[in-house]
């Protein structure tokens, strides 16, 4: 690897070094999944509750031709605020790094940064998946790809129902990625607790979760690990509602033409604006939720470790 390309931030270097627990973090959830300042506001509060519990953060990024592992405030103000910033999955890595533009990662992308780093934990908000009508469309995230391929655990709220999530499950399933239930039957789908997925994992505790990354991984299957953790009761939003928004916004995106990369963030905005604020509040707060459930898989996963 030319080491021009990477740069890991000392703190995370640090960490690395000594052992202790670090938490990849993405960017296109704040340049393209929320807006300026709450993504800013946001990225900052996830910070600090992987912080408070005890790990060190890692929020990746491309910026002037590096990726950065471990931003500094003023950078993490820059992706938040800048008028154009590439969305950044696997395919696009080299072409921003060698434009020297700037770029926020996706799942995909965060995934294959933080392998190089040694980074194997990584919380976000929601991963892509298999769209629906993707028989016609398709448009399946590269995220799928990744996680097939790189040994990093994802923690997220499950899949919004954007996604066609029995697809995607089965998706995976080829693949060849474990996909846990933390403390749920089903999988979750983002906005709300509940959808009629079964899991095919239930795991209870941060340990049990660790156990199985360290066996997987021992045994020498190289993919990724998914771990869904459904939003907090308190801002879970009835099924329906977010239904019906997710539909209307669909149709939107449909009538307008909107395709390939452009859809998710598309589709984030309508939905906020169709529910007036009330999805992005539920965003925020299933982030900090993950936030907190990935420090302590990170946690236990250097004490398997050890
Ligand atoms: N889902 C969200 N918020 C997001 C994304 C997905 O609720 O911000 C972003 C993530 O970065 C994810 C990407 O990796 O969208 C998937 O994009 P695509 O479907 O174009 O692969
Ligand atoms: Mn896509």
């Amino acid at each position: 690897m030319n080491p021009s390309y990477i740069s890991i931030h000392p703190e995370v270097q640090a960490a690395l070094d000594a052992g202790n627990p670090v938490v990849a973090l993405e960017s296109t959830i704040i340049a393209h999944g929320m807006p300026y300042p709450d993504n800013v506001t946001t990225a900052k509060q996830v910070e600090a509750v992987i912080r408070d519990q005890g790990a060190t953060p890692a929020t990746i990024a491309i910026i002037n031709g590096v990726c950065k592992v471990g931003l500094t405030n003023d950078e993490l103000e820059t992706i938040a605020s800048a008028t154009t910033v590439a969305k950044v999955s696997r395919r696009d890595i080299g072409h921003v790094l060698s434009t020297k533009s700037l770029g926020a990662t996706t799942v995909a992308s965060t995934m294959y940064i933080a392998g190089l780093a040694g980074i194997r934990v990584f919380v976000t908000g929601g991963i892509g998946g298999v769209h629906r009508g993707a028989q016609e469309s398709m448009d399946i995230s590269a995220d799928l790809e990744e996680l097939a391929q790189t040994s990093v655990a994802v923690v997220c709220a499950g899949a919004k129902s954007i996604l066609d999530l029995p697809l995607t499950l089965e998706v995976l399933e080829t693949k060849g990625v474990p996909v846990i239930g933390y403390q749920t039957d089903v999988l979750p789908a983002f906005y709300s607790r509940e959808s009629d997925t079964p899991i095919p994992i239930r795991l209870d505790s941060a340990t049990a979760i660790a156990s199985l990354m360290f066996a997987h991984w021992h045994i020498g299957i190289p993919s990724g690990i998914l771990i869904t953790n459904p939003i907090p009761e308190a801002y879970s939003m009835p099924k329906n509602n977010i239904d019906h928004a997710i539909d209307q916004a669909l149709l939107d995106a449909s009538n307008r033409g909107i395709k390939g990369k452009d859809v998710s963030p598309f589709l984030l905005a309508a939905i906020k604006e169709i529910t007036g604020g009330l999805s992005l509040k539920a965003n925020i707060e299933l982030v900090l939720n993950n936030a907190r459930l990935g420090a302590q898989i990170a946690i236990a996963y250097q004490e398997a470790n050890k």
